[in-house]
């Protein structure tokens, strides 16, 4: 018996509209406008109270150590912390080393469960993310925190993929587990050029093959599935951008893969699913890609399934009518949650967490300090409002002081969740 975790990354203090996410047409239509990344880490932590208040056991990702110089002076960029700053901002690479993106966690990684793996073992791997310069810089720091927080025998922590484009691994925002009873099926969803003729998709085949093959998953439990070339097109970057899997109910647009007998091959191997389609009439792709419907968070609650999505889609009659239909077919109820900061940046209620299976072990094996609590929340609010800037342009990231500032933030973050902070100093191994 396993029960579904949610970790959401905490918003760092540098969020920012920097407009430098490929394919993400909210990223950059929003490139250079000011952003407030205390509103932004309110927004969070707000969601991730619903959830707890929901009965979703909750657990929190820190924040990665921004801006790298460390990675600005292996570009070589040289001199004091100014003239750096100053230089990089020159070459475009500023807002790269100053990107919070590692808030959007469903793209930290991919997480088995023990009863899919023949060993029996939750298997983790941390996203390479070399489709952006930005994101590849998440990678190391992900699979440090990720070991920090399941530690033991019962996680196998094998390190992201070899950082190459035939390898390029996104984790699990291009993943659905589906389950039921003692039955689960993991789709892994990938891109292919070929067709494509306005942005590249990031999941390599190959990546997933690799991922599954690690994690020494049961056969039969793994799918794969070619995301639609039109939807990445449309600005679907992720699969998560239009369609959402939790236990046996799947919400996916018809536009979502490439293949049309998609569904049939997951039914094929998953006799239980319940399948919630979406039409291009009830919902267009640009209309799925604008309110983010796809990239909601479906919950199991005691009254039933229940869609967690952006505030959005509030006001989208298209959406009220999809959901009114889905409350027909087994849907408990919708909620609307305001993350508007992060949807300026293309990350949906969906993006901002990683779900792991874990069996009741295995919860106790988790690093306790960074469990959702009530009180942790309070605490979490307080550390926000004392160290973060409620504005950020992107002249702000000229200022030698904000490096001070997301320094003594995050010091004071790993007292709270009582991790080492030297998992915090970029420059340990
Ligand atoms: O990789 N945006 C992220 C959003 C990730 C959303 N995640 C999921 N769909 N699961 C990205 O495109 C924007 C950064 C900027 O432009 O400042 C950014 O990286």
């Amino acid at each position: 018996m396993t029960e579904e975790w949610n970790f959401d990354g905490l918003i760092g203090p540098t969020h920012n509209y920097a407009g430098i996410a490929a394919g993400n047409v909210a990223s950059q239509s929003n490139k250079g406008a000011e952003s407030n990344p205390q509103e932004a880490a309110l927004e969070g932590l707000k969601k991730m109270r619903m959830l707890y208040d929901l009965g979703v056991p909750q657990g929190v990702l820190p924040p990665q150590p921004r801006p790298r110089l460390d990675w600005l002076r292996a570009l070589g960029f040289s001199g004091d912390t100014e003239t750096v700053l100053r230089d990089a901002a020159r070459e475009g690479l500023l807002s790269k080393a100053y990107s919070a993106s590692s808030m959007w966690s469903a793209n930290a990684a991919t997480i088995s469960p023990s009863e899919d793996s023949q060993d029996g073992r939750v298997h983790l791997s941390a996203a390479n993310l070399v489709s952006g310069l930005h994101r590849s810089l998440e990678a190391r720091q992900t699979d440090r925190v990720l070991r920090a927080i399941f530690p033991g025998d019962r996680f196998v922590h094998h390190g992201p993929l070899p950082a190459s484009r035939g390898l390029a691994d996104e984790g699990a925002a291009n993943h659905i587990r589906l389950h039921k009873d003692s039955a689960s099926l993991q789709v892994f969803v990938y891109g292919d050029a070929q067709g494509a003729t306005r942005f590249l998709p990031r999941q390599a085949r190959g990546a997933s093959e690799a991922i599954a093959r690690r994690h020494r998953l049961k056969k039969e439990r793994v799918l794969y599935l070619q995301q639609a070339v039109r939807a990445v097109d449309a600005g679907a970057f992720h699969n998560d951008v239009v369609s959402v899997g939790h236990e046996q109910f799947l919400l996916w647009h018809e536009d979502a893969f490439e293949d049309e007998s998609a569904i049939e091959a997951i039914r094929s191997r998953f006799e239980d699913l319940v399948s919630w389609r979406v039409s291009r009439d009830e919902l267009s792709l640009e209309d799925a890609v604008k309110t983010y419907l796809f990239n909601s968070q479906i919950v199991t609650t005691a009254a039933g399934p229940v869609l967690i999505a952006p505030s959005e889609c509030e006001a989208h009659a298209g959406v009220k009518a999809v959901i009114e239909r889905l409350r027909s077919e087994g849907l408990h109820e919708a909620h609307f949650v305001d993350v508007r900061q992060s949807m300026r940046n293309g990350g949906g209620p969906a993006c901002l967490r990683l779900r792991v299976a874990l069996t009741e072990e295995e919860s106790h094996a988790v690093h306790s300090g960074i469990r959702f609590t009530p009180t942790l929340h309070d605490r979490l609010n307080e550390w926000v409002k004392t160290h973060y800037r409620d504005r950020l342009r992107p002249e702000d990231l000229l200022d030698p002081q904000l490096i001070t500032e997301s320094q003594a933030a995050l010091e004071t973050l790993a007292e709270i969740l009582t991790l080492p902070p030297k998992l915090f100093d970029v420059n340990e191994r």
